[in-house]
């Protein structure tokens, strides 16, 4: 089946032809999907643009139900469309149906934010003077979004969105272009006026940058890469162009001396090696202090090894593949520059074979690396972890913010007051205290610090901030 971008309330074909591949099994072509010139996203932006006024218009009840009624669908289907995320992406099912429901809850809650657009009356220091500051769209607003939530992501971004009145065209990722279909399908039919929401499907430089050089488009978010994201912030940037960009991380997880063995074991477990370790809030460095360090590697090391290694969609895999060829590449070549680096393979880093052909690897975890090695300095973005070795609390601090990144990070400890102290001290946007640094609320903003993030948090009651523009009127009764 072809499955075409939606512009302007129609479903149009594109110029080339994608073919959705299984990771799991390289034979299963899961669909064509359309890939869209840059005319036809220019057609996306002005239909986004056209109707902005009948969305704006709408009420703030009509934007809720028509986000609830999306919502709704979504949890509704989530069986069949977390198959077909795990089918296309290679997470195993079961995080495949999570995630279809984290999209569907956001949906959800967006539905009621969108009835709490805020706004404030304050007296003026002049005599007679009101001032009423109130929020209003941003305008069209261009979502580039990555191929390892191919659903929740491209919800987090939607939903507010559309919350506060803007208009949309999405740009998923190339690599999983199914879900985000599904998910269009599902608003194409949600009750919006046409040219509010638009799909076009391919590749960043084509289609992605005519979003971010389109003079019409008022904002852009984007997550991904942080090559990609920093050239779209200073396309953004020099165009006047509100911005929002989610990139990567080098996660701290800090194990102390009196941390909970199971605990400790469980988060950095959770935390480096589950999805494959493809998530920005992975947990990639295992920070431990010198009297736990024995254990826990040894207790981390069974587990790993022990992790089920297969398809996605058999009930028995606890990893499915990597999504790619180039990401299997790069992580097995990242565990080699480990090695070359003096780091220790203590379990894992070897290319898997299964009954299909597909991108599988064994989760690699890798010992005697000091912070300075590349292995800790550059993300993988694949089931690979590097355990530092520190001496106390304080080298354990200063070790987790020596990093460009700051997205999440992550303490086990059984201290209330190393807790609290490392909740301060952390340069990271989210903070975790005995769990792993990865699978984050939905109700919660979400974002980074220092080279991991750019703008405005994403998600929660803070999503009003990137996906509104504040006005204050001043009034002479
Ligand atoms: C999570 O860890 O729950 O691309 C979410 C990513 C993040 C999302 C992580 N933007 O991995």
């Amino acid at each position: 089946m072809l499955h075409r971008n939606f512009i302007a309330g129609d479903w149009v074909e594109g110029t080339d032809l994608n073919r959705n591949i299984n990771p799991s099994n390289l034979d299963d072509v899961i669909g064509e999907y359309a890939r869209a010139s840059a005319a036809q996203v220019e057609a996306a932006i002005d239909s986004a643009f056209t109707a902005l006024p009948a969305w704006r218009a709408a009420t703030i009840e009509q934007r809720s139900d028509i986000l609830d009624r999306i919502g709704t669908e979504i949890l509704a289907r989530r069986d069949e469309l977390g198959r077909l995320l795990s089918r296309e992406e290679g997470k195993p099912l079961a995080d495949g149906i999570g995630e279809v429901v984290r999209a569907g809850r956001v949906f959800k809650f967006f539905a009621g934010e969108a009835l709490r657009p805020g706004g404030d009356r304050i007296p003026s220091v002049r005599a007679g003077v009101d001032v009423e500051i109130t929020r209003e769209p941003e305008g069209v607003v261009g979502l580039i979004t990555p191929w390892n939530f191919p659903i929740a992501i491209p919800a987090w971004k939607i939903a507010p969105a559309l919350a506060f009145g803007n208009t949309v065209v999405l740009k998923p990722a190339d690599l999983v272009p199914g879900s985000a279909w599904a998910l269009a399908e599902i608003i194409s039919r949600a009750g919006l006026p046409a040219g509010v929401f638009n799909l076009v499907m391919g590749a960043g430089r084509e289609v992605g940058n005519a979003l971010v050089t389109s003079p019409k488009v008022r904002a852009v978010s984007f997550t991904g890469s942080v090559e990609v994201g920093r050239t779209i912030a200073v396309e953004c940037v020099s165009r006047g162009k509100k911005v929002q960009l989610e990139m990567g991380g080098k996660n701290p997880l800090v194990v102390l001396d009196d941390a909970d063995l199971d605990v400790a074991v469980a988060a950095a477990l959770n935390g480096a090696f589950f999805q494959c370790g493809q998530r920005c809030t992975a947990s990639s460095r295992l920070v431990v202090t010198a009297g736990i360090h024995d254990r826990f590697v040894a207790a981390l090391t069974e587990k790993t090894a022990a992790l089920k290694v297969g398809d996605a969609l058999s009930p028995g895999s606890e990893l499915g593949p990597v999504v790619s060829q180039s990401q299997l590449e790069q992580d097995l070549a990242y565990v080699e520059i480990a090695r070359k680096e003096g780091g220790r393979v203590v379990t894992g880093g070897e290319r898997l074979n299964r009954d299909t052909p597909g991108y599988y690897m064994s989760p690699a975890l890798i010992t005697e690396t000091d912070n300075a090695m590349r292995i800790n300095r550059e993300e993988v973005f694949g089931p690979v972890a590097s355990v530092i070795r520190v001496k106390d609390y304080e080298e354990a601090v200063a070790v987790a913010n020596d990093t460009e990144f700051g997205l999440s990070s992550g303490i086990c400890t059984t201290s209330l007051k190393y807790a609290a102290d490392f909740k301060k001290r952390s340069a990271a946007g989210m903070v975790l205290v005995n769990l792993p640094t990865a699978g984050i609320d939905y109700h919660a903003p979400f974002g980074g610090r220092k080279g991991s993030s750019y703008g405005p948090r994403e998600q929660g009651t803070y999503a009003r901030e990137f996906y509104t523009a504040v006005k204050v009127a001043y009034t002479l009764a």
